[in-house]
């Protein structure tokens, strides 16, 4: 109930992060979702995996579309900066904030019908750049907020509610984001928080555009028999790839896994994605196969879940654009307008 206000009174003795935060400093306001929608615990997983990663909120600019999934931000990191934009435009204005000043972090929390329908576009130019984000689809296969129509993501052969069969092919975000050259490409499910939370925190930490598809059922229009995106059908279609742990740069690495099933990817700023590999041979670290293995185990029926893909050496638009380090808002007038000379040299040079 919005009414409601959450109490900012916390208890004394709850434990504290490195940056003297309690986790309930990472959350933001009651929820107004229906009760058991996957979208609340992909909030819950996103200030876990804040909270544990020792991140100033006011460090972090969330971002989102409009539905149910748009509406989260609200419901996490209340102390962050925040903009919910109009339907399927997200990509493009956080591109513009990051452009303007990347010493923030980006995490772009969005739907299926706003950025499989609307955003399409949106969403592949984001990927094709190299925008340095987190970005989050909370995947339910429908238009939760306006009452259920079926998403660009519902799989061909699928059923709503009234038994009415999806005839349309579905849009495979993880298939385009891998295409479109995102660096850090990963599935998870929202009542999987062990595999989530170090998957958010993975994106959160990586240098390039990093993109997660968190399957998150709609229990009041998408939760059925004949859904292929409701609890059920997860639990029984799920095929990880592996199993993540997080571990941030100066953490003890320890050896809980057996030698020759683990492999240690290092991202820039130090911290290490340690996967215990499920599948035999699977490589995280090719495009190619991971396109290939999803695709297949897709074809059988299975949700595939986990890292899916990752360029430990990635680079953003930043980098490609060779821009300046500092935020925009923080240059004085002679190095944002460098006069009418310097502008006439570059006028003559066009000519
Ligand atoms: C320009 C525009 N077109 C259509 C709408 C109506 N609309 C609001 S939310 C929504 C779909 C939301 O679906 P999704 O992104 O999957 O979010 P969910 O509610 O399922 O979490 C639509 C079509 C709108 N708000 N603005
Ligand atoms: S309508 Fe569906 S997506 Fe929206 S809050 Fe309810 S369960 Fe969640
Ligand atoms: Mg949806």
């Amino acid at each position: 109930m919005t009414y409601i206000a959450k109490p900012r009174l916390h208890h004394p003795t709850l434990t504290k992060n490195k940056v003297g935060h309690t986790r309930r400093d990472y959350e933001g306001r009651i929820s107004t979702l229906c009760a058991g929608c996957g979208h609340d615990s992909i909030s819950a997983a996103i200030v876990q995996a804040c909270w544990e990663l020792d991140i100033e909120p006011h460090r972090v600019a969330k971002m989102s579309g409009i539905g149910c999934s748009s509406k989260t931000p609200d419901y996490f990191l209340g102390a962050s900066h925040g903009f919910n934009t109009v339907h399927g435009r997200m990509p493009s204005v956080l591109t513009g904030a990051n452009l303007a000043n990347r010493s923030l972090l980006y995490l772009g929390v969005s739907g299926d019908g706003d950025s499989a329908s609307i955003g399409l576009g949106q969403f592949a130019h984001a990927m094709r750049r190299g925008v340095r984000m987190a970005y989050i689809v909370e995947n339910n296969g429908v238009y939760g907020l306006t009452k259920g129509q079926f998403s660009a993501t519902a799989d061909q052969g699928s059923k709503s509610k009234k038994g009415v069969v999806n005839n349309d092919a579905a849009v495979d975000l993880v298939g385009m984001a891998l295409q479109l050259g995102a660096t850090y490409v990963a599935r998870s499910f929202s009542g999987d928080k062990e595999q989530l939370v170090p998957l958010i925190k993975g994106a959160m930490s990586h240098g390039g555009a990093a993109f997660i598809d968190v399957i998150s059922p709609c229990v009041t229009f998408n939760n059925h028999g004949g859904s292929t995106k409701s609890y059920d059908y997860v639990r029984q279609h799920n095929e990880a790839v592996s199993r993540i742990d997080f571990i941030s740069p100066g953490s003890e690495i320890t050896a809980s896994y057996a030698p020759g099933e683990l492999v240690e990817v290092a991202q820039h700023d130090g911290s290490i994605l340690r996967l215990r590999k499920l599948n035999d041979g699977y490589d995280p670290t090719d495009r190619h196969a991971a396109l290939e293995h999803t695709h297949r185990h897709a074809a059988q029926g299975e949700v595939v879940t986990g890292l899916l893909y990752i360029d430990p050496l990635a680079t953003d638009l930043h980098c490609a654009m060779n821009t300046a380090a500092a935020p925009l808002a923080s240059l004085g007038p002679e190095t944002l307008c460098p006069g009418g000379k310097t502008l006439e040299k570059i006028n003559a040079a066009l000519r």
